[in-house]
């Protein structure tokens, strides 16, 4: 049997399946849409499906949604090597962004079966549900679940702009599964991921080598004020909502600013209510989040917003109702994962560079429960959560071998 090194994916058959799934769900300007547990994701899903079946691998679904395609190793009692992302994508979402981990790791399996190898570990191949966190809050919710940082009942429960709940459109387009989510041994996680920025591309590399995570706080915001005439309320009568936002996002990008270089800090979401052009704003509902690669500045940004927003309200007079919705601390991926990676990159002669992620990722909670890393392939121009999100077909067949070579390291060759 060849040396694993010399093994290869079909780089071809990849591209395929890429534009193959990008058909589903379209976009206005040649990127996705497919919001999670939609009809646009079950479809996405159930092709998911069909093409793991068709390389011969047993499917199981979780309560989460969340699927799990096994190609049996020699010895199939041990603890499977699993990769893997998500299908589900932002409203104006790029064609790669999770997808592109999701199915490479088929072309692994359909590779390793082409060539006939038997790795020693099972390997699977994972799509978790609404790892983006548009339409149910918030992001990465069911390996979440699976890392036990959710419970199930709260994630099922969480519900979407029209009051749909998660776990009713997991009924609706049958994928609520009856496997636990959870307590099942991942002997390592590896995820094939584009970068969503503009590093590597910059710096001329093929492969991102994902030592860890940056830390992320998510926040739901509530400011209520009184809705009264445009024309007869006296500016210094009146207790205008949106002016409280306006100035909470301004305060929001200060902080980003002020903790820079690393730091992020957004404003993605603001629904003003009655939302009429001539009414005063009387209700705004608006998000927030901050990111940064040490959890000590990202808890000095957390504590100046706070007293920030609360001061902000109280000049204005607002009702204020604060929520910290979501908090992931700082990630460093397991050395022997990153070292798999790192080894597979050596082998093929790629470039590469060792980078910490911006965004988050669903590896960043399964690390919390096995030894997991990631792999970066760079996209162009850094673009992502965007339609014109673009890589080429040498990023995605490198990014291939790497998983091929890692997997392969991690499972146990012939
Ligand atoms: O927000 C994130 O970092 C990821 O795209 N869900
Ligand atoms: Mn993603
Ligand atoms: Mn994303």
């Amino acid at each position: 049997m060849s040396e694993p090194r010399n093994l290869s994916i079909d780089g071809d058959r990849l591209w395929d399946s890429l534009m193959e799934m990008a058909k589903i769900g379209p976009g206005v300007a040649g990127g996705n849409r497919r919001l999670a547990l939609t009809d646009e994701d079950k479809e996405g899903r159930d092709l998911f499906v069909s093409w793991c079946e068709a390389a011969g691998c047993t499917v199981s679904v979780d309560a989460m949604g969340n699927i799990f395609a096994r190609r049996a190793g020699r010895d199939d009692s041990l603890a499977p090597v699993v990769t893997g992302s998500h299908l589900d994508t932002q409203p104006t979402g790029g064609k790669y962004d999770g997808v592109y981990g999701v199915l490479v790791g088929l072309e692994v399996i359909r590779s390793l079966n082409d060539l006939g190898y038997r790795t020693e570990r099972p390997i699977e191949v994972v799509c978790w549900t609404n790892e983006e966190g548009s339409r149910f809050a918030p992001a990465m919710i069911s390996s979440g679940v699976y890392a036990g940082a959710f419970t199930l009942e709260e994630a099922l429960a969480k519900v979407d702009a029209d009051g749909a709940t998660l776990g009713g459109e997991l009924e609706r387009i049958g994928y609520a599964g009856d496997l636990p989510v959870g307590g099942r041994e991942f002997h390592a996680y590896l995820e094939a991921h584009i970068e969503q920025g503009p590093i590597l591309e910059d710096e001329g590399k093929d492969i991102g080598i994902v030592t860890g995570a940056q830390g992320q706080r998510w926040y739901e915001i509530t400011l209520t004020g009184q809705e009264s005439h445009a024309g007869t309320t006296p500016m210094e009568r009146r207790r205008d909502a949106l002016l409280g936002a306006a100035r909470i996002v301004e305060l929001v990008n200060r902080i980003g600013l002020d903790n820079g270089p690393d730091g992020r800090a957004t404003v993605g979401l603001i629904e003003s209510h009655p939302n009429s052009r001539n009414v005063i704003p009387g209700r705004v509902f608006m998000t927030s989040e901050f990111r940064h690669p040490d959890d000590d500045t990202l808890a000095a940004m957390d504590a100046g917003y706070r007293e920030g927003v609360e001061a902000i309200a109280a000049d204005i007079g607002l009702e204020l109702a604060f929520e910290q919705i979501f908090h992931i601390e700082v990630i460093d991926f397991d050395e022997r994962c990153v070292a798999a990676v790192r080894n597979a990159a050596e082998e093929r002669g790629l470039a590469a560079r060792e980078i910490i992620s911006g965004a988050g990722h669903d590896a960043c909670n399964i690390a919390a429960v096995a030894p997991a890393s990631m792999i970066f392939i760079p996209c162009v121009d850094g673009i992502s959560h965007n339609e014109a999100e673009e890589i080429t077909p040498a990023w995605s067949t490198a990014g291939g071998q790497v998983l091929l070579g890692a997997l392969l390291e991690l499972a146990g060759g012939e």
